[in-house]
């Protein structure tokens, strides 16, 4: 993979849902060494430091958990998302998933500025779909791609001058996802894998497909990748746990064919809870994860494609 200029944004974000701990995310994953587990693979990577919404951007809104901090994350992300992308490959150190609701936002503004088609792979246990109606629990977390698609349902938060389309997203794994959130998905082309999909074909023949029309629209890709993708028994260090998730061979593979691509242009880590980890071991999962995307392999040569 040829050298990027690759840009460490630290997102704290932690009032998409109630639980505490996010917040300590960011530190964590340079705790971890993703700087120069990023370095050492011929990149040149800078800290942008963390991301703080400015104070006249935190409407007071109650109603829904942490409405208002909330939107004032997501305009403060939106900006900080969107300037990333100006300075080479931004690497969004979450922080809960609600921090999605301003960096999807951000890069696709980026995009339209040179007409390129923004992409969306998600690699989550949850569709992240509800939207301010639907949500049952009030965690924000829970709706950030119903926001990026432009589905109706968020009134007061930030108009969005640029939607991603649902049929440029995919989601891969599937294994939690509310009814609300699976009629509105049924109404979108969105493209969902549960782990169903995952066992029965595997992952590889899932998101191959999917790259390949990112390859041909020459779109850019944004990956959003939630801890609770992976099982918990590998990555026990999140909030919203759910039996059954991908191995760590598979979330490897994941982020190696996305690297054998090259369509990679932005990441979000995300809904790392250090106060739930066991030595630091998911937070040194999701930094060997971000290394995979970005050229850690063994031998140098691509797979050739099976498809
Ligand atoms: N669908 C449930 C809700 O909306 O509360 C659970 C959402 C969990 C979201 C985490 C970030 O992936
Ligand atoms: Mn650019
Ligand atoms: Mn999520
Ligand atoms: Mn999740």
């Amino acid at each position: 993979m040829d050298s990027k200029s690759i840009v460490l944004v630290g997102a704290p974000m932690d009032c998409g849902k109630a639980r505490k701990g996010c917040l300590m995310g960011p530190d964590a994953y340079r705790t971890a060494g993703i700087a120069r587990a990023l370095t050492d693979l011929g990149h040149h990577v800078t800290d942008a430091g963390d991301v703080t919404p400015d104070a006249n951007d935190i409407p007071d809104r109650d109603g829904l958990i942490n409405l208002g901090e909330t939107i004032g994350w997501t305009t403060a992300l939106m900006r900080a998302a969107e300037s990333a992308m100006a300075t080479g490959l931004p690497i969004f150190m979450g922080g809960d998933h609600a921090l999605s609701l301003g960096t999807v936002p951000g890069v696709a503004a980026h995009a339209a500025k040179s007409g390129q088609p923004q992409f969306v792979l998600w690699l989550d246990a949850h569709s992240d779909f509800n939207t301010l109606e639907t949500t049952a629990s009030g965690n924000l977390h829970g709706t950030p791609l119903a926001y990026a698609t432009g589905q109706r349902g968020f009134e007061g938060f930030p108009d969005l001058p640029v939607t991603v389309p649902a049929s440029q997203t995919c989601i891969i794994g599937l294994r939690s996802v509310d009814l609300p959130e699976r009629a509105l998905m049924e109404q979108t082309d969105v493209r969902g894998y549960d782990m169903r999909a995952m066992d029965e074909h595997g992952v590889a023949a899932l998101l191959v497909p999917f790259l390949d029309d990112v390859a041909k629209a020459g779109g850019a890709l944004h990956v959003s990748l939630d801890v609770d993708f992976i099982d918990p028994t590998h990555a026990p260090a999140v909030g919203t746990t759910v039996p059954g998730g991908a191995t760590v061979r598979e979330a490897h593979l994941v982020m190696e064919l996305l690297c054998d691509s090259g369509l990679m242009t932005s990441l979000d880590l995300v809904e790392l809870n250090p106060m739930l980890d066991e030595r630091g071991r998911t937070a040194h999962l999701m930094v060997d994860l971000a290394a995979s995307a970005l050229g850690r392999r063994i031998f140098d040569r691509p797979t050739p494609r099976m498809m």
